[in-house]
């Protein structure tokens, strides 16, 4: 009985070694933002791959990767600071058959304060820009103080914008309640937010734990170091028992 279970627990964790570090899953996002857009991908504290822009709100753009556990996407946004602003997405794990909408608490937000001219080349310049801004909000020094939440305003469909196809009617159009925008729904009525805004997703978001970069939980082994770990107080358990 003893050994079935040490067996057991050597292989789960083995198992869980093994999808931590060789795994990717497969990510679609389908997005559109009143004005315009830059996608990027990258870890929690850079942009390292610039993936496209747009700057037209009624197309819905959808974009499939691969991606390790522990990237994260980026989306660089810019409005016009008139009659309304939003961002409207959806996010499906495919491997996990996840999927959730853009007013979900998985998707932070943050002001950078630099105005309206948003990196959108892809240039090395705009990469270590965009990461420069990642770092100063990850340390609560930027305008916002941080990654915050979005707001949600009306649901796809909802005036002005009419329906988007490609994204879901259960997803809502969201934006950062900040500066001179409404506080009950800033995606309507022109404001500035403290533009250029950042949106992020981390891969490995889920509803019980959406933001998995918090700082509070930073303390807590990376997933793979924990794997480890877990593997050898096996190991070490297995030897206790064989010595019984
Ligand atoms: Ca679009
Ligand atoms: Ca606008």
């Amino acid at each position: 009985m003893k050994s079935t279970l040490t067996a057991g627990v050597l292989a789960a964790c083995v198992g869980l070694l093994v999808s931590q570090t060789a795994h990717a899953d497969a990510i679609k996002v389908s997005m559109t933002v009143d004005n315009a857009y830059a996608l990027f991908v990258g870890n929690r504290s850079a942009a390292t791959t610039f993936v496209g822009s747009d700057g037209n709100w009624p197309s819905v753009e959808s974009y499939s990767f691969n991606l390790a556990r522990d990237a994260y996407l980026y989306v660089v946004t810019a409005s016009d600071l008139t009659q309304a602003q939003g961002f409207l997405g959806q996010f499906e794990n495919q491997t996990s058959g996840y999927k959730f909408y853009s007013q979900n608490p998985q998707w932070q937000v943050m002001s950078t304060g630099l105005g309206p001219n948003a990196p959108y080349t892809g240039s090395a310049a705009d990469l270590q820009l965009l990461s420069n801004e990642i770092q100063d909000a990850n340390g609560g020094g930027n305008p916002s103080q941080g990654w915050r939440s979005f707001t949600a305003g009306g649901a796809n469909g909802s005036s002005p914008w009419g329906a988007m196809s490609g994204i879901d009617s259960l997803a809502s159009w969201v934006w950062y309640a900040a500066g001179s925008c409404n506080r009950n729904n800033p995606t309507l009525g022109g404001c500035d937010a403290g533009e250029w805004l950042v949106f992020r997703i981390a891969v490995a978001a889920t509803p019980d734990n959406p933001i998995p970069d918090n700082p509070i939980s930073s303390t807590v082994p990376e997933p793979t170091s924990f794997a480890l770990a877990g593997l050898g107080l096996a190991l070490a358990a297995a030897l206790r028992r064989k010595k019984v």
